[in-house]
């Protein structure tokens, strides 16, 4: 097992594409033992200078609408050009070992057999936020392990769904049609996030349909505010099944690198994302040693009190507390 003792080897192994070197990495990283956690530390700051050369992925869409079948056909036209692949599974319906991830291996079965691939699925711990942070730090270790494209499912639960979209380079929404998905999608801003919308099932009595659902995508992307200048979302149809419009599909991915690449926008997005997640996780922090002190918590919820039982008005309980930490902590 890795140790403080053969990190520097355990690292080398892990340049070098050795999958049990990454497979026992990943274990490291998400386990929550403090030795643990203080070697994964170690282990990430080692390889961070190895990390940012993958085509980061990120693929969302409704339970069955797909995205495991669609992954089996779309990893295996990257592998069939010569490309590493990793696949990163969030997962926040399912328990540890749970019956979604034996159906996504069925579904898989190529992929999940290839030398160039490598399929890890992210338990939920419960806290959200915790399996997309290690998630983020899977995605580093595969990089460091030379893999050329990372991509990273995510059921279509709200969350999940934007926490993934804050660590890739493309975020692609994968959809079918009819069911009522399509004004779903609208309501819940994915397409504001989504670089591309993909249309499945494109095939048998569906396509129709999906040709339907295909115009109302475009019809609604041309009202919404862009997310980039230098680049219109797309709308694209495809029959994971039947493994058809994989390499529209790559082109497209392609073109969105190559046209937010030209002005230095992705390496901006990318520092973006860094900082922002940085920033967020600073806030929670704060917040949370704050209200870890005793004497802060018991003023709170004493204030808390007084405005619920109107001997105080919302506007004075602020204000009071702001002057306690002024006070307190701020001097
Ligand atoms: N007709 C059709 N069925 C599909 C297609 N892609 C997936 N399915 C089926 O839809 C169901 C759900 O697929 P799955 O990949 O597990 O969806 P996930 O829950 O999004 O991972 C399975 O029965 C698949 O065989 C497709 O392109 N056409
Ligand atoms: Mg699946």
């Amino acid at each position: 097992m890795l140790n403080d003792s053969n990190l520097d080897d355990y690292i080398r192994r892990l340049r070098s594409g050795e999958r049990v070197a990454l497979a026992q990495a990943m274990t490291l990283v998400e386990s929550v033992h403090p030795n643990h956690q203080a070697l994964s530390t170690r282990l990430l700051d080692s390889i961070m200078p190895y990390t940012g050369n993958a085509l980061r992925l990120g693929v969302t869409g409704t339970p069955g609408a797909g995205k495991s079948t669609f992954l089996e056909a779309f990893g295996m036209l990257l592998i069939h050009q010569g490309l590493k692949v990793a696949v990163i599974a969030v997962d926040p319906s399912s328990p540890v070992s749970g019956g979604s991830i034996l159906g996504d291996k069925t579904r898989m079965t190529e992929l999940s057999r290839a030398e160039s691939a490598f399929i890890r699925p992210v338990p939920s711990s419960g806290h959200l936020g915790g399996a997309s942070q290690r998630a983020r730090e899977l995605m580093l270790l595969c990089e460091a392990a030379g893999y050329d494209v990372v991509l990273v499912e995510t059921v279509g639960v709200g969350q999940s769904e934007t926490e993934v979209a804050r660590m890739v380079d493309c975020f692609i929404s994968l959809q079918i049609a009819g069911g009522g998905d399509e004004l779903q999608g609208i309501k819940k801003g994915i397409m504001e996030m989504a670089d591309l919308i993909i249309i499945n099932k494109d095939d048998g009595d569906n396509r129709q349909n999906v040709a339907i659902t295909r115009h109302m995508y475009e019809s609604a992307l041309h009202i919404l505010r862009r997310k980039y200048d230098e680049w219109q979302p797309q709308v694209l149809t495809c029959s994971a099944l039947e493994k058809r419009g994989m390499a529209q599909i790559w082109q497209a991915i392609n073109d969105f690198r190559n046209a937010l690449s030209a002005t230095g926008r992705l390496r901006e997005v990318r520092q973006q994302q860094a900082i922002e997640w940085l920033q967020r996780q600073t806030e929670e922090e704060a917040l949370h040693q704050l209200f870890a002190r005793p004497d802060f918590d018991h003023y709170f919820h004493q204030t808390l009190q007084e405005v619920r039982d109107n001997q105080l008005s919302p506007r004075t309980g602020l204000r009071q507390l702001s002057e306690f930490l002024q006070h307190h902590y701020f001097i």
